[in-house]
């Protein structure tokens, strides 16, 4: 990649592995064959790879070979983690408990968790959770908790990913909570702005929220991002999990 390479996102997949290919095939960042074509492009996963559609590991691998070819091509592919992604990952390293029953209520696909081997699930647990590139911030959710565990892009990845390979189960729970929350920038625009003086940027780019799901009075419209919060914030959530149609977003 170089500060000239195009930077494309992509919002929540939830195991809907043709949906998403066809749409990176559309975008040209991938062939018939699912190998990376975008050349020294940038393309930042937003997170949610799986629960609720039919398969989520498949995208997980999917991701991971992108992220492999990419490299070899001078692109950059960027996987952050989800919470869903969170709950599947802590199912499969805690085994039948609280966090599996918490995966499962929050939509959690069986044949994902019979499917995963301990690459995916330590992939799973070296993702960031936030990434700034150029004036972008990128984040899964619209949610409040980032702050809480760090003051740099650095210091927040690397708190989230301490908790979530500790037998931390109290403020797991915690985090699981938060990593829930919708909204937040929505219902309070200082939080975004907030957000972005301290980590950087001038957008946040985020997932998490089917765009419909957003406020009263936004279109059914899941083909194209949702700029809100004075345009510090764009949705990227085409709901595709809910047969939206959903979209690759050229950032910059
Ligand atoms: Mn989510």
């Amino acid at each position: 990649m170089s500060p000239t390479s195009p930077i494309f996102a992509i919002g929540d997949i939830h195991g809907h592995f043709d949906h998403c290919a066809a749409l990176l095939r559309d975008a040209g960042l991938i062939d018939d064959a699912y190998n990376w074509t975008g050349a020294d492009a940038i393309l930042v996963f937003l997170g949610d790879y799986v629960d609720r559609g039919p398969d989520g590991i498949a995208v997980i691998d999917l991701v991971m070979r992108l992220q492999t070819q990419a490299a070899r091509a001078g692109g950059y592919v960027v996987g952050l983690l989800g919470n869903h992604d969170m709950l599947l990952a802590l199912a499969y390293g805690f085994g039948r408990g609280v966090f599996y029953d918490w995966w499962r209520s929050a939509g959690g696909v069986k044949a994902d968790l019979a499917h995963m081997a301990d690459d995916h699930f330590h992939w799973l647990l070296e993702r960031p959770v936030m990434v700034r590139l150029s004036d972008y911030l990128f984040i899964h959710a619209d949610a409040s908790f980032y702050t809480g565990y760090g003051g740099t892009v650095a210091t927040v990845n690397h708190a989230i990913a301490q908790l979530i390979t500790s037998n931390d189960v109290d403020h797991l729970a915690d985090l699981v909570d938060q990593f829930g929350e919708h909204r937040a920038f929505l219902a309070n625009d200082e939080l975004a702005a907030r957000l972005l003086k301290i980590y950087g940027g001038q957008q946040i780019l985020h997932g998490h929220t089917p765009i419909p799901k957003m406020a009263g009075g936004v279109p059914d419209n899941t083909g194209r991002p949702y700029i809100y919060a004075h345009d510090l914030c764009i949705n990227l959530d085409g709901g595709i999990y809910a047969g939206g149609e959903g979209f690759v977003y050229r950032v910059g």
